[in-house]
């Protein structure tokens, strides 16, 4: 008899041929009640759907969750440990890519490139200008990352080859800075001083609205904002306010909250906003490799096995 399992939305076909022939995959929107929830053993969690306790509670059987993605403030941990349901996730498989993608995304706020693409393509590009949208310089300028984990170390590695200078905030200084070449500095003095500040920080109440009306404020006008954690890190109403009086040069954000935003926010219309639609980790072989550890934990607890890569 195939496992019973549950995820919210589709799965991609990768997933499905790992799955094939032990599995029995149904999926659920997590709205309306389904009959099959009575008979779920295990649940993926594939695009972020909030899970609580009363999900949980609607699956007498269920043994485990299996998370795609490193973040998992989406579930309610507690929950899940009053439960005895263990939480897999995948760490470890999404830093290389999220770092490139935090690179892409300050050479593309701070090179202007979304608006030289719109310029260039537009019926207004009939003479080469040599004044206009002039950026700031990546190369030499001051980084901050907010949040020295896995994926904010592999972004001061690259920071390297782009003789930046690197700081950083933690909670605590982290013991791998020294050779990354990255200065720890408190979250003002980062804010004071950096030209791109970047978070990388993960999801909790102690990160939620983390860079505020206060920290924007404190940033340099010249400096840009580069969000590759979770939308709820920054302060919506707060940034559309800064970038609306021009107090920092700009945002570019791959997360937001909610996500997506409604069609109507402010921060789809500015012209010194860049928002994307979470492509962090939105590479073929990264989506491989989650792929495979989300099946391994999985089956790893139905069986009641230790799951590879654990997070509650
Ligand atoms: C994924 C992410 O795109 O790992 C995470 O926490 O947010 C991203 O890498 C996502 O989990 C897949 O939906």
């Amino acid at each position: 008899m195939p496992y019973q399992i549950l995820t919210d939305s589709a799965l991609p076909p990768e997933m499905e041929e790992m799955l094939a022939g032990i599995c029995e995959v149904h999926v659920w929107d997590l709205t309306e009640d389904d009959p099959i929830l009575p008979s779920i053993e295990g649940f993926i969690t594939y695009g972020h759907p909030v899970v609580l306790g009363s999900h949980m509670d609607k699956m007498p059987n269920l043994r485990c969750l299996s998370n795609f993605g490193v973040g998992v403030d989406h579930i309610n941990l507690e929950d899940a440990r009053a439960r005895s349901l263990p939480v897999g996730f995948t760490p470890g498989f999404v830093n290389g890519v999220t770092a490139d993608m935090a690179f892409a995304m300050l050479m593309t706020i701070g090179r202007n490139i979304i608006q030289g693409w719109r310029h260039a393509h537009g019926p207004d590009y009939l003479a080469y200008d040599a004044n206009i949208l002039h950026g700031h310089e990546v190369y030499g300028s001051t980084l901050g990352i907010i949040g020295m984990g896995r994926v904010g170390r592999e972004i001061a590695r690259r920071a390297s080859g782009f003789d930046m200078t690197v700081l950083y905030h933690n909670r605590n200084p982290s013991p791998h800075a020294a050779g990354l070449n990255a200065s720890y500095r408190s979250l003002e003095a980062l804010l004071d001083e950096a030209d791109f500040v970047v978070l990388s920080v993960p999801m909790s109440p102690q990160t939620r609205h983390l860079i505020g009306a206060v920290q924007l404020a404190r940033m340099k006008e010249t400096a840009y904002l580069v969000n590759v954690a979770r939308g709820g890190v920054v302060d919506h109403v707060a940034l559309v306010d800064a970038l609306q009086r021009n107090l920092i040069a700009g945002a570019i954000m791959d997360v937001t909250d909610p996500e997506p935003l409604p069609r109507d926010h402010p921060l789809l219309r500015l012209d010194n906003c860049v928002i994307l639609p979470h492509l962090g980790s939105a590479t073929y072989q990264s989506r491989f490799r989650m792929s495979r550890r989300t099946v391994d934990n999985l089956l790893a607890g139905l069986r009641g096995q230790e799951m590879p890569s654990r997070a509650a």
